[in-house]
C-alpha cells in the first residue's frame, strides 16, 4: 500500500516540479513533498505500524524516492538562478573591449596658477610672502592706511561690513599693515588673496577677485624701484614686452600715487568691452608708502621710505589667457576651466 503510494508520490512530484514555473512555485512544492511536515515525512511516520520486515523495505525505497526528489529539486533551482543571472546579464553588461577612461587629475584654475607664477617670480627677488584674513579690521582696511572715518576714499570701495568693526576686506593693502608689524625693515613682501567690494558685476568687475599686494621698505627707495619692479613682473608673466602706462591715481597710502595701465591684450588696442573700448587695462595701483602709513606703524619716515603696489591678478588673468568676461572665471563651468 505504502509501495504504491510512494510510487505514485514520486511521478506526480517529478512532474510539479519540472513544470514548475517559477523559483517561488517550485519552492512551495519542495516545502510540501520534503518539508518537515511534508508528505515524505507524513509515510514516514505511517511506516511504523508496518511489520520489520516490510518496513525495511518501504524504508530503502522511500530514502530513494528522497534522495531522488532531493536531486531533481536542486537540478531545477539552479535552472531558474541561471535564467536570473541571465536575465541580469542581459541588462547589466559591461563592454570589456573598451579603453580605459584613464584618471582625471584635476587642474589649477587660470588665477591660482598665475597666483604661483608671481609668487615664484617674487621669491626670486628676495621678497617674502604673506597670508592675511578675509575677514579683517576697520582699522586695518582703512584706518591704518591713512583712510579715517570721514574720508571720501572709503566710499570709493563698497564695503560689505560684517558685525562689530570688521569688513571682508575690499583690498589685499592691509597685510601691508600685518607686514609692517611682523617683518622689521628693511623688508619686501608680496600678498596674494581674495578681496570683496559690492559692486555690479559686469564683463570687467566682479563682488569677488583676487589681488596681490606689493610692499618695499628700506632706506633709499624711489620710484625708479616700482617701476623697475614692476616692469620685471609684467615681462616675466607675458614673456614679452608688454606696453605699460603710468598715470597719476590717487590712493591715500602712497604719495605720489599712480594707476598702472597695460595695453589691451585682448583687442591689441583695438577696443573691447574688457578695456570698454579705450585700449586700455587698469590693472594696479601704486605709489611710494604715504610717511602716514609708516608713521602709524611705529616708523620713522624720515629714516624709512617704501613704494607698495596693488595688483589686480582677475584682471590680469583675464589678459594672460584672453578671457573676455571676468564672470567666466568663477562661474564653476567645466567646460570653461578644462580649456587650462
Ligand atoms: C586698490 O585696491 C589699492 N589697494 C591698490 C594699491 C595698493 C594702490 C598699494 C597703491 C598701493 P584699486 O581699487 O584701484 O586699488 O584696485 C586695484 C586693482 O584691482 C585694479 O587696478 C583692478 O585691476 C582690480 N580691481 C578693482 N576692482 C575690481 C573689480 N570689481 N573686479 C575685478 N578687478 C578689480
Amino acid at each position: 500500500m505504502l509501495e504504491a503510494s510512494l510510487k505514485e508520490l514520486e511521478a506526480s512530484a517529478r512532474a510539479r516540479i519540472v513544470s514548475a514555473s517559477s523559483a517561488q512555485e517550485l519552492e512551495a512544492v519542495r516545502v510540501e513533498v520534503l518539508g518537515r511536515k511534508g508528505v515524505i515525512a507524513g509515510i514516514s511516520k505511517q511506516m511504523a505500524g508496518l511489520p520489520a520486515e516490510e518496513r525495511s523495505a518501504v524504508g530503502r525505497h522511500l530514502n530513494a524516492v528522497k534522495r531522488a526528489l532531493e536531486a531533481e529539486f536542486a537540478a531545477r533551482q539552479a535552472e531558474f538562478a541561471e535564467a536570473r543571472l541571465a536575465a541580469r546579464l542581459d541588462t547589466e553588461w559591461v563592454d570589456l573591449t573598451l579603453p580605459a577612461p584613464g584618471p582625471r587629475p584635476g587642474r589649477m584654475h587660470p588665477i591660482t596658477r598665475l597666483q604661483c607664477e608671481i609668487e615664484d617670480l617674487f621669491l626670486s627677488m628676495g621678497f617674502a610672502v604673506l597670508d592675511g584674513p578675509e575677514t579683517e579690521t576697520e582699522y586695518n582696511n582703512f584706518d591704518a592706511l591713512n583712510i579715517p572715518r570721514d574720508h571720501p576714499a572709503r566710499d570709493a570701495q563698497d564695503t560689505f561690513w560684517l558685525k562689530g568693526e570688521t569688513l571682508l576686506r575690499t583690498h589685499t593693502s592691509p597685510v601691508q599693515i600685518r607686514g609692517l608689524a611682523k617683518l622689521k625693515p628693511p623688508l619686501r613682501m608680496i600678498a596674494p588673496g581674495r578681496v570683496f567690494r559690492n559692486e555690479s558685476v559686469d564683463a570687467s568687475h566682479e563682488h569677488t577677485f583676487y589681488q596681490v599686494e606689493g610692499m618695499m621698505v628700506d632706506r633709499e627707495v624711489s620710484i625708479a624701484h616700482l617701476i623697475y619692479y614692476m616692469k620685471a613682473m609684467l615681462t616675466g608673466l607675458f614673456h614679452r614686452e608688454v606696453t605699460v602706462r603710468l598715470r597719476p591715481g590717487y590712493f591715500p597710502f602712497v604719495e605720489p600715487g599712480f594707476e598702472l595701465d597695460i595695453h589691451c591684450l585682448i583687442c591689441d588696442g583695438a577696443g573691447c568691452p574688457v578695456c570698454k573700448q579705450s585700449g586700455w587695462v587698469e590693472q594696479m595701483g601704486c605709489g611710494l608708502v604715504h610717511p602716514n602709513v609708516l608713521r602709524m606703524s611705529g616708523l620713522d619716515p624720515d629714516v624709512w621710505n617704501g613704494w607698495a603696489f596693488g595688483l589686480g591678478l582677475t584682471r590680469l588673468a583675464m589678459m594672460r589667457y584672453g578671457i573676455d568676461d571676468i564672470r567666466l572665471l568663477q562661474s564653476g563651468d567645466l567646460r570653461f576651466l578644462y580649456q587650462f
